[in-house]
């Protein structure tokens, strides 16, 4: 009997976390006040169902713009993106040379290893919370 409760239980927490959305891999660049920082992360959507990034925003910042990366004549340029599909049982990457989240005139210094929160907004999911740190991984 013990064990059918277990059972049920392991069956109920993989029911739950089944139908959400997985933000990993977060980082964001150092940067000093004034400047701007890219915010990078993985979303992984193990639903069936289709979700859409529309906004993202930040305390510590006053602007916060979803971007992508493209090349045009051998030039490197980014531009905004008004939003982003994740497909049902897939991954979105966000990372240097890709999608990653602008966050301009930044209200305060943040060095290597210090934290700062993110909000996602999801049209299915709703707000995702996110707080993660400064750091300096691939260089593009
Ligand atoms: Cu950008």
């Amino acid at each position: 009997m013990k064990k059918l409760i277990l059972l049920f239980f392991a069956l109920l927490v993989s029911c739950n976390s089944a139908g959400k959305l997985k933000i990993n891999d977060t980082w964001f660049r150092p940067v000093i006040k004034g400047m701007n920082t890219a915010l990078y992360f993985t979303i992984e959507n193990n639903s069936d169902k289709q979700d859409t990034l529309y906004a993202v925003s930040s305390p510590i910042s006053g602007m916060v713009h979803i971007h992508e990366t493209f090349v045009k004549d051998d030039m490197k340029g980014m531009r905004q993106v008004k939003y982003i599909v994740i497909n049902p049982r897939s991954k979105v990457e966000f990372k240097p040379g890709g999608y990653h989240v602008m966050v301009m005139n930044v209200k305060e210094d943040f060095n290597l290893n210090s934290s700062a929160e993110f909000i996602l907004y999801f049209k299915q999911t709703g707000k995702i919370k996110i707080t993660t740190t400064a750091n300096n991984y691939e260089r593009n």
